[in-house]
């Protein structure tokens, strides 16, 4: 079999998706998702100008040589969008092998380990009593792991809130919006946020927090301490992950579980979070970590350190990394949970798809390959917008993370 041909779709229904589309002389083709937040142009060129002409003609059963073509061959190492580039060739290639092979996905990564694929949902509110309320809205849809964010009193816009109520979607288009950020008035509520879901749902119900980068190493301490009496799954992103040592610190205040890596794209960027054992849970995603391949040996090595996966799955990841992150957690051993952000119904149209959400779990299905398409014709009909992440500043006006 040989690759005769790939390109990118860009489409925008509701939010930015990219997608390569690689096609073999045997009439199978496979897909894979190429979307980084904020910054999709720039995947798409890097595929289109870099990546495809080195595509044609070679067997796409040679994930692994390509992988390594891609990743050792372009010289510049790892970053977003290299890792993004690399991960939407990498999943199509195993789309397109159990496609030939005529097996789901999972097969050719060890088989089923598991019936289903834990998630969580996100529940948020502008204040305590709107989180706790949605809370109890994600719980009757049967979700068993349930991530709380709440806006904090005094300021304007908060992280994982949306700004007038309905869905959460991070990017916006137009120009970055500007939130505003003070770590006292967070650090003081968010124990009082859970203490009171806790009060109202009890213990069996998972609970997950993310901190988004925000908070200093011993901030995060703090916070991970004053947390332990609500007994969390996991507090995110606590701090900024350059620092991986900065998780040491943390580490020697609490026991509440930490989770990080959706920004980090390859195994050198959590390699001491790890083997030290600083994290729980790592985070790092297919499409932004380099791909099944990638994430196969990420995950196998955090299995050594008793390190599980927590993948990220918001809606900015395409139901292409859905599909293939459902594979990926019902076959790896040291699977830990799964993020579910459902999409809307004009990306479900655009994505038709196997997986299925039942009662707090989900699957990928049956169907060889992947088990998710793309409506060209449909696509074409949401033409792409320029769309940005918020930046966060101090309420002095000093840029943070947001
Ligand atoms: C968040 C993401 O889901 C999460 O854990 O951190 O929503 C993140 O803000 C977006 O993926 C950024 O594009
Ligand atoms: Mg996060």
């Amino acid at each position: 079999m040989k690759i005769t041909n790939a390109y990118v779709n860009i489409t925008s229904p509701g939010r930015n998706f990219v997608t390569l589309k690689v096609e073999t002389d045997e009439g199978i083709y496979g897909l894979g998702d190429g979307t980084l937040n904020g910054r999709e142009m720039s995947v798409a060129s890097y595929l289109t100008e870099h990546v495809i002409p080195c595509l044609i003609g070679r067997d796409p059963f040679q994930t692994e040589d390509i992988w390594q073509y891609l990743y050792r061959g372009v010289y510049w190492r790892r970053g977003p969008v290299t890792m993004s580039a690399i991960a939407a060739v990498d999943v199509a290639l195993w789309d397109i092998k159990g496609k030939a092979l005529n097996t789901p996905v999972y097969n050719l990564l060890g088989g089923k380990s598991r019936d289903g694929v834990m998630v969580y949902c996100h529940a948020f509110g502008k204040d305590t009593e709107a989180a706790l309320d949605d809370v109890a809205a994600h719980q009757e849809l049967g979700y068993r792991a349930i991530r709380v964010q709440s806006g904090v009193a005094g300021l304007k816009g908060t992280y994982g809130v949306s700004k007038g109520g309905g869905r959460y979607e991070p990017a916006e288009r137009g120009l970055p919006s500007e939130y505003e950020w003070a770590t006292e008035p967070y650090l003081r509520a968010t124990p009082k946020l859970f203490q009171k879901v806790r009060e109202r749902f009890g213990e069996d119900l998972h609970l997950l927090h993310d901190c988004h980068h925000r908070l200093t190493p011993i901030e995060a301490a703090r916070l991970g301490k004053e947390l332990e009496p609500y007994h969390l799954f996991w507090i995110e992103d606590p701090t900024p992950a350059e620092l991986q040592e900065g998780f040491k610190l943390i580490r020697e205040h609490t026991v509440t579980p930490i989770a990080v890596g959706e920004v980090l794209n390859s195994i050198w960027d959590s390699h001491d979070l790890i083997r030290n054992q600083w994290i729980d849970y790592i985070r790092t995603t297919i499409v932004h970590g380099g791909g099944l391949t990638a994430l196969k040996k990420l995950a196998d090595f955090a299995d050594l350190y008793h390190v599980r996966t927590g993948c990220h799955g918001a809606t900015d990841l395409s139901p292409v990394t859905m599909a293939a992150a459902l594979h990926f957690g019902l076959a790896i051993h040291n699977f830990g949970i799964q993020e579910h952000m459902p999409h809307t119904e004009e990306t479900d149209a655009v994505f038709p798809h196997a997986y299925m959400y039942t009662d707090g779990y989900m699957h990928p299905g049956e169907k060889p390959g992947l088990g998710v398409d793309l409506d060209e014709a449909l696509a074409a009909k949401y033409p792409y917008h320029r769309a940005y992440l918020p930046v966060n500043r101090k309420l002095d006006g000093t840029l943070t993370d947001w």
